[in-house]
């Protein structure tokens, strides 16, 4: 018997908020195209970068907004009411859609009635380092089903979603509805799909879009940096301080990383290059962690020079690393590079 609701394919609006959209707007606007949605309905508040006409010359309808009146969740929600689409499909300004990505949301849905929620991999660009790219693989890798391919989370199961590439049966939505949040509203709706006694959320690694945050080491740090004052400020989050893990994780995850650059055919070269690279990016993360959040008790000069003392400690941490490393784990990693 078939759930009801299910058979045919239903139409899908694709809806992107935008602000300043930049260099991968128009990418993302020419992948969506090239897959035919029904609707292509873009949320723009006071670009100035040319990207409301860029949008409108891909055949998008545009909302424009008061700038002052943006909330990611309240937003949302009247995208969702202006679309015509049974589906309605959101991906953020930085995420283009991979081949096939529309098609498995249709197939989703009009293959499960009860499917209310879907949402697929953020795969990483070329350019991207492997730092991220392995994070990245790894984090959306757990939520595949046993043997890979796409699941079905129930109720109780796994709350995470996110708007950088997810979509929604309009009957879903129209009963959760995004809360009235500035930010983390996929989350919530997560929550809020897996307490719901019909509507289920899937996981479909062939709805992907091309989405990853890389920026050169001192961005990074400052952005780690930023995130963990705000973890104090809003939680009371201090980063334990302890030296001999912050090198012991360092050293195993710049060994996870040499070990992705192999797989992805790196020469030992190369690994040994990212090894020293991702040493510095993973020390540097937690030496960030644990300033940002002791940010308060910082003097306001060193809290502002924060991007500087990072790099400064980083780069003493990963030479600790590679003391430490040199000691006693690298042998490990010749040993992978060598079963090459
Ligand atoms: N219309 C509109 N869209 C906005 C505004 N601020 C952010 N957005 C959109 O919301 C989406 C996510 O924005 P951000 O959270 O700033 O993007 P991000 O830093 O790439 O964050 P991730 O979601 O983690 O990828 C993007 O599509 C933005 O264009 C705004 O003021 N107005
Ligand atoms: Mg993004």
């Amino acid at each position: 018997m078939t759930a009801p609701g299910a058979g045919e394919r239903p139409t899908v609006s694709v809806i992107v908020p935008v602000k300043d959209g930049g260099a991968l707007l128009g990418e993302l606007l020419e992948a969506v195209v090239a897959q035919a949605p029904d609707e292509l309905l873009v949320v723009d508040s006071g670009s100035t970068d040319g990207s409301v006409d860029l949008a409108r010359r891909h055949g998008a309808r545009v909302i424009e907004i008061d700038p002052s009146t943006f909330k990611h969740g309240p937003t949302r929600n009247l995208a969702a009411e202006a679309a015509t689409g049974e589906v309605v499909a959101f991906l953020t300004q930085d995420a283009t859609p991979a081949a096939g990505w529309l098609d498995a949301i249709r197939d989703a849905f009009s293959a499960d009635g009860d499917l209310g929620a879907l949402f697929g991999p953020h795969l990483a660009r070329p350019d991207t380092t492997p730092m991220i790219a392995r994070e990245l693989a790894q984090f959306f890798g757990t939520f595949e089903a046993d043997g890979g391919g796409p699941r079905v989370f129930g109720p109780g199961d796994e709350t995470f979603l996110s708007n950088v590439n997810a979509a929604y049966r309009r009957a879903a939505w129209d009963e959760i509805r995004f809360a009235d949040l500035a930010y983390s509203e996929d989350q919530a709706f997560g929550r809020a799909i897996a307490k719901h006694p019909r509507w289920r959320k899937r996981y479909d690694p062939a709805a992907a879009v091309l989405h990853a945050h890389d920026y050169p080491p001192a961005e990074f740090f400052k952005r780690y940096f930023d995130e963990y004052r705000g973890l104090n400020e809003t939680v009371g989050h201090v980063e334990e301080i302890h030296p001999l893990a912050v090198v012991k994780d360092a050293l195993g995850l710049a060994r996870a990383d040499a070990r992705f650059v192999r797989d992805q055919g790196g020469s030992t070269g190369d690994q040994l290059r990212w090894a020293a690279r991702a040493t510095r990016h993973h020390a540097g993360r937690r030496v960030a962690a644990v300033l940002g959040s002791r940010a308060a008790a910082l003097p306001d000069p060193v809290a502002r020079a924060s991007e500087l003392l990072v790099v400064m400690l980083s780069e003493w941490a990963s030479t600790q690393v590679f003391i430490f490393g040199s000691l006693n784990a690298l042998p490990d990693f010749a040993s992978a590079s060598i079963r090459l």
